[in-house]
């Protein structure tokens, strides 16, 4: 197998764990404690709709009275909110229209590409695996792929476009792993995210097996316990490949 090079050091290279926090969802004091707390490694805020620069900004000062970093998904300009650690920007590969890959991005930093602080910022080559979810209904992502298909399409962003992330998005559904693991086999250059339907210490482990970093969304909202699980069961699977103990 090719060595994999990094092409050089992020500031999300060490995540393995993260959770995603939607501005538009409501989440209490306390439950924001629990996951900042968690022993995560990072928290990144986006969402597919109703994300606003008020919410966004209220949002991160929550998050700020604790220690664990915090990345910021530019889908809207409009909510382009400093004082994040870090910026991703998604590029959706297999979006039905080219906005979502290059037309919204390139409008965005056409206006505020002077202000954005590019040592910071990386894209995200997003890849839709579940049609049902809203960001595949949103950019009208051709979800129904091959495996050649994803696998071209992760090998197009990291050899020939070299974006630095590849996420296998299949947000609402829990994903196929062996497919991430190909994937993961492909990538030359680029980290391996994948977030979808991590619901249990299992399925943890095993996105954790196949990605380099591992995505959990809903389950906070709807199971904390749950979610919170999760961070432990990264951590042991990542020690484990390691060989840490
Ligand atoms: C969503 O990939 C993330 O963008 C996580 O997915 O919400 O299904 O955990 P879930």
């Amino acid at each position: 197998m090719e060595e994999r090079m990094i092409a050089f050091p992020s500031f999300y290279a060490g995540w393995r764990h993260v959770f995603k926090l939607d501005p538009d969802r409501p989440i209490s004091d306390e439950d924001l404690e629990a996951v900042c707390l968690s022993g995560t490694d990072a928290i990144l805020v986006g969402g597919s709709s109703g994300v606003t620069y008020e919410n966004t900004v209220d949002l991160l000062a929550r998050i700020r009275r604790y220690e664990v970093p915090c990345a910021l998904e530019l889908t809207d300009p409009e909510s382009a909110v400093p004082g994040f650690d870090g910026y991703f920007v998604p590029l959706v590969m297999n979006a039905k229209e080219t906005d979502w890959l290059i037309g919204h991005q390139t409008s965005a930093i056409e206006e505020f590409g002077a202000f954005l602080p590019w040592d910071m910022t990386a894209g995200e080559a997003y890849i839709v695996l579940n049609g049902e979810a809203t960001a595949a209904k949103v950019t009208g992502a051709e979800a129904a792929l091959t495996d050649s298909r994803v696998i071209a399409y992760s090998q197009l962003a990291d050899r020939l476009w070299r974006v630095p992330v590849v996420y296998l998005e299949y947000s609402g559904a829990f994903g196929d792993m062996k497919l991430a693991k190909k994937v993961r086999e492909t990538l030359r250059q680029a980290q391996l995210f994948y977030g979808g339907g991590v619901r249990t210490p299992e399925q943890a482990r095993q996105a954790a097996e196949a990605a380099d970093t591992v995505i959990v969304g809903n389950v906070v909202y709807d199971d904390l316990r749950a979610a919170i699980a999760t961070v432990e069961a990264v951590k042991f699977s990542v020690k484990e490949q390691d060989h840490v103990f």
